[in-house]
């Protein structure tokens, strides 16, 4: 704001520029951090805030520093650029704040939202805002974009935060990416850090779908055109070309950030000059810098090592009436830029990594003369689809050095074919396109999400201690008792490996005291095979379903026949599913009575996708493949004689034994079909998160043991 009457001053930066017309346009609020305007007490700002359907997140300033400054600039930006090297020790403090501010933007979010909104959370700084959201408000339509690459898995890996960033990422209905190659390196990260299923297109996290959507983000094409078809500005574009005298004109037009490759640019420069020196007093590189992040450190950094390189390169290479280089450390209106994009012969976008990069695109949308070139660097999203580009490495400077001669010397045909490949691309992918499609996508997704099929009805389950006892207390005053128990997940813990998963002196006590109060009947009913469960639990007096129910053993320690054998199809499917595993690092296969099971927990996600792809299309040509049936269970897949589950024996169980309160416990899928075998009235218990047909929930096996204690 200046004397007077308040001004808004759109800022500098991609993302701004992207969506200032699609607020515009739209209907909707845009929320965020209005920097000083908070702090003036003229009314007339907030008027103009509102006027612009604005709403302001306040942020102090010593928020910033650490939300902003530090945490997402000094830190996240880095590393989703592959700088790791930055990750500093304090982070967590940092973090921190990180959280508090994008919990803000979630509360003000939330006071405001009314039902049907969609909300579109954008950039890095709001990572944790879909989840936070999520709870807030369970069925709105969240959408997230990241303007920003995704980096490989093993880059985002290195970020102690990583998994309560995924998980804020995953809040969302719908998250957008640049390019393919950040879609995948997203997915495959989630995979790692939460050890779920990879999928390209969408994720299962807690019960919800995720879709992952590919959006390459565009400009405003035809208000570009428009200005660079203005008069003024072609004369403008002029009068920078005279003053260049009959040299070329070469541009770079970055925010100053060390991302953008102006170093290596420079070398480059500097290289091509030095090899080819006709070309010093032929060229004239104009590069604008616009000024960014000047606190954080790495930037100051930058600024006075570009300075002194652009001061080597005029000392080295200019004549006393020319500097090959003019560097501009400033911003200037987009008229201006416009007429820099016309006056430039040779356009140099080469970033070392960027999300996107709208500078080409605005550069081939101002050229409605169909002229000039672009040389573009392999690493910014826009070279996905900006392949007529001089398309360089910008690590390689000889390269870059090459490119930059080539384009100068490009024949005016081969140049016009190019541009006008690129300015046909540009255009049909322009920034309403873009928007429109993101949010078409998330009403899809979030319309899937309301009418997904529910295969059975599913209860919200009841975590309320007090109502468990209660039922529990019900319990207790039966005679008779009958207790199923899943065991791995329910009565212990996951181990690494399940031979790691034996019952502990505590666990065996209670199980015994259990099975030894009058009228109770003890059953654990599991998928594990039975020499484990029998050397660990075959001394006490209950009962044991093992492979899901297809040897069991009563509590007087009877093994009743299989209810199923294996067919022709079993011995086929361990050597089908050993091949595979020996192709899968990480891999194991378990072979059963009746059935075998390959499990994937520890391989990489999209190489184990792969595999379960193919073990699926060579099941079906197994013989008598009709007799089995595939199980999906938690990083398993389990091929099994058909028709045996647990819900069988749980029916079974509680027929033969009437009159009983029924108690049962578990954790996962297969103990859905014992809950789904039971009375209404029996007290069912699913342990940890997942959709249900229990009645309550727990979180982890300490709970299950302490209300089994509580049925003494
Ligand atoms: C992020 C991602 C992604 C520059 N100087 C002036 C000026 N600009 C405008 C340009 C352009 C914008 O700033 C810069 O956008 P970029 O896309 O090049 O880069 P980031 O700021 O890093 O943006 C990026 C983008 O988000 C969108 O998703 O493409 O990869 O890093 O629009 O024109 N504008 C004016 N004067 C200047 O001096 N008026």
């Amino acid at each position: 704001m200046e004397h007077g009457e308040p001004r808004l001053i759109p800022s500098v930066g991609g993302l701004a520029t992207a969506l200032r017309t699609p607020h515009e346009s739209g209907g909707g609020l845009w929320f965020g951090w209005p920097g000083d305007a908070m702090r003036s007490p003229d009314p007339r700002v907030n008027e103009l805030l509102e006027r612009h359907r604005v709403r302001a997140v306040p942020v102090s300033a010593a928020e910033m520093d650490r939300y902003y400054d530090s945490y997402s600039n000094g830190l996240l930006w880095p590393l989703l650029h592959y700088k790791t090297e930055t990750q500093r020790l304090d982070a967590d403090r940092d973090f921190g704040t990180y959280r508090t501010v994008n919990a803000r933007f979630a509360d003000l979010l939330a006071n405001e939202y009314q039902d049907g909104d969609v909300i579109w959370v954008h950039d890095y700084h709001l990572m944790l805002v879909p989840g936070m959201l999520r709870e807030r408000l369970p069925t709105a339509k969240v959408g997230f974009f990241l303007h920003v690459p995704f980096p490989a898995a093993d880059i985002f890996r290195v970020l102690p935060q990583r998994e309560e960033v995924i998980r804020g990422l995953l809040g969302a209905d719908l998250l957008g990416f640049h390019t393919a190659s950040y879609r995948h390196n997203f997915a495959l990260a989630a995979a790692h850090v939460l050890g779920i299923e990879a999928g390209i297109e969408a994720l299962s996290f807690e019960d919800r779908h995720v879709s992952l959507g590919v959006y390459p983000i565009g400009i405003d094409v035809a208000a570009f055109e428009k200005l660079a078809r203005e008069d003024k500005t072609s004369e403008d574009a002029d009068k920078i070309r005279r003053a260049a005298g009959n040299r070329k004109v070469l541009l770079g037009v970055d925010r100053l950030d060390y991302t953008k490759g102006l170093r290596r640019r420079l070398l480059a420069i500097d290289r091509l000059l030095e090899r080819e020196q006709g070309l010093r007093d032929r060229i004239h590189f104009i590069q604008l810098a616009v000024p960014s992040r000047e606190k954080v450190e790495a930037y100051a950094d930058l600024r006075r090592t570009v300075n002194e390189l652009v001061g080597r390169i005029n000392a080295h290479h200019g004549t006393p009436t020319h500097s090959p280089v003019q560097l501009l450390y400033r911003s200037v209106p987009i008229s201006q830029l416009v007429t820099l994009y016309r006056a430039a012969d040779v356009m140099l976008v080469t970033p070392t990594r960027d999300g996107m990069n709208l500078v080409a695109k605005e550069y081939v949308a101002s050229r409605v003369d169909e002229d000039g070139v672009l040389v573009l660097s392999e690493f910014a999203g826009a070279a996905a689809e900006m392949q007529e580009a001089l398309v360089v490495n910008p690590y390689d400077i000889a390269e870059v050095a090459n490119a930059t001669k080539r384009a100068i010397a490009m024949a005016p045909n081969e140049r016009a074919a190019r541009m006008r490949a690129l300015r046909s691309r540009v255009a049909e992918n322009d920034v309403a396109r873009w928007a429109g499609g993101f949010l078409t996508d998330l009403a899809r997704a979030a319309s899937a999400r309301d009418a997904s099929p529910q295969p059975r009805p599913r209860r919200a389950a009841d975590s309320d201690a007090s109502r468990v006892e209660r039922a529990l207390e019900r319990a207790r005053a039966f005679e008779r008792r009958l207790i199923l128990l899943d065991y791995d997940g329910t009565l212990v813990p996951f181990a690494a490996v399940p031979e790691l998963a034996a019952p502990d002196a505590e666990l065996l006590d209670l199980l015994a005291e259990l099975a030894n109060v009058p009228g109770n009947e003890v059953h654990l009913l599991t998928g594990r095979s039975r020499p484990s469960v029998e050397s660990w639990l075959g001394h006490l007096p209950i009962g044991l379903a093992t492979e899901h129910g297809l040897l069991s053993r009563t509590p007087e320690g009877q093994w009743t026949s299989p209810r199923a054998r294996g067919g022709a199809w079993l011995e086929p499917a361990v050597t089908l599913f050993s091949d595979l595993a020996k192709r899968t690092p990480g891999a194991l296969v378990e072979v059963k009575t009746a059935s075998v099971a390959f499990h994937y927990r520890r391989s990489d996600p999209l190489l184990a996708a792969a595999r379960l792809r193919e073990a699926r299309e060579r099941i079906a040509t197994l013989p008598d493949a009709e007799d089995a049936e595939v199980l999906d269970g938690s990083a398993v897949l389990e091929l099994r004689a058909r028709g045996v589950h647990k819900g069988l024996v749980a029916a079974a169980l509680a027929t033969g034994y009437p009159g009983a309160a029924v108690f049962a416990a578990g954790d996962d899928r297969t103990d859905e079909d014992t809950f789904a075998a039971l009375p209404e009235d029996a007290v069912t218990l699913r342990v940890g998160r997942g959709s249900t047909l229990a009645r309550f929930r727990v979180f982890d096996s300490r709970d299950v043991r302490a209300l089994l204690r509580a049925l003494l």
